[in-house]
């Protein structure tokens, strides 16, 4: 079975550990958000892709779940002490190793998905991990006063506590899905949104012209990234709003809407299967709190079950 996942950050690469071993990881394709990224110091960093990288890689940061494990802060602390350089995006020693690759292959004329293909080799990574463009998309966030600001700038920088009035993917209606991506989707038996922030994570690959249409001919099934009305982690309670979304499970379904054809909900939000199963989904009701890898691949497991 040919398997395509959309991804974000952290809650996708805790989810993927369980989908790696509910597949066959050589017919995996891994689709993940760079709305997010960055250049820091010179360097482009992609938080969506490094989270992925490091958590299946085993060398995440186990507790943040994003950066490396055993990291240090020389080279951060060089840059502000001496340099008086901006460190309100903290990048730790071994993190810069993979930004220095990744940016000395584009300073080749490389593609993002070059450079992925570089790091995740490195690596080890079962599966094909692609960028969802290999152009410029950043996602900005408007506030309601007035500001506009690199997602990580808000998210990092101000702690996301700006209420935010838009939310915007820079260079989305120029971008291209990257190479392999439509391929990937149109050989696909099936599609997985992975518990991700549906507004800057799942909503970001969906804006890059070409992938939800692609979407629409094949069996898709999500994972409820809300459980019992509140997030599991992250921000997207602060900008379900925005885009006219309720932060519960049946929200971020209305949200995906004609896209979904099944949806993954926790224990916690029963009482709203009924009413998705009215409006057409197929539904499953189940522990989505990936406390362990083996929880995970019985939710991995769950969700595929569901439209295969
Ligand atoms: N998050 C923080 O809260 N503070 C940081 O200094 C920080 C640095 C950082 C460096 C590399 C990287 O890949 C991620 C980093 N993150 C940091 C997390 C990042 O903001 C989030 O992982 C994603 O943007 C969420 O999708």
């Amino acid at each position: 079975m040919d398997v395509v996942a959309l991804a974000g950050g952290i809650g996708a690469a805790r989810f993927l550990r369980g989908l790696v071993r509910a597949v066959d990881p050589a017919r995996l394709t891994v689709v993940a958000n760079t709305g997010d990224d960055i250049t820091v110091h010179g360097l482009h960093v992609s938080p969506d892709l490094d989270t992925i990288t490091y958590t299946l890689g085993g060398g995440v940061h186990p507790a943040q779940g994003w950066g490396r494990a055993d990291e240090a802060f020389a080279v951060a602390t060089e840059l502000r002490d001496r340099y008086g350089r901006p460190d309100w995006f903290t990048l730790g020693d071994r993190d810069i190793a993979t930004h220095l690759v990744r940016t000395e292959v584009l300073s080749r004329g490389g593609r993002l998905s070059d450079a992925t293909r570089v790091i995740t080799d490195a690596w080890a990574i079962p599966f094909r991990l692609l960028p969802m463009t290999d152009d410029d998309v950043t996602t900005m966030i408007e506030t309601v006063d007035g500001h506009r600001l690199h997602f990580q700038r808000w998210w990092v920088g101000e702690r996301a506590e700006p209420p935010v009035a838009q939310v915007r993917f820079d260079g989305a209606e120029r971008a291209r899905p990257a190479p392999g991506v439509i391929a990937a989707i149109q050989r696909a038996d099936v599609v997985v949104l992975c518990p991700s922030n549906p507004v800057v994570s799942i909503g970001t690959i969906l804006a890059v012209p070409g992938i939800r249409e692609e979407l629409a001919a094949k069996p898709v099934v999500g994972v409820s990234p809300i459980v019992g009305g509140r997030v599991v982690r992250g921000m997207a309670d602060k900008l379900l709003g925005v885009v006219g979304a309720e932060t519960s499970a049946a929200g971020v379904a209305g949200l995906y809407a004609d896209l979904l054809d099944a949806w993954v909900i926790d224990d916690a939000d029963a009482d709203a299967a009924d009413g998705l199963r009215a409006g057409g989904l197929a539904v499953a009701v189940t522990d989505t709190i990936m406390s362990d890898v083996d929880v995970t691949t019985a939710l991995a497991r769950t969700a595929l079950g569901l439209v295969t």
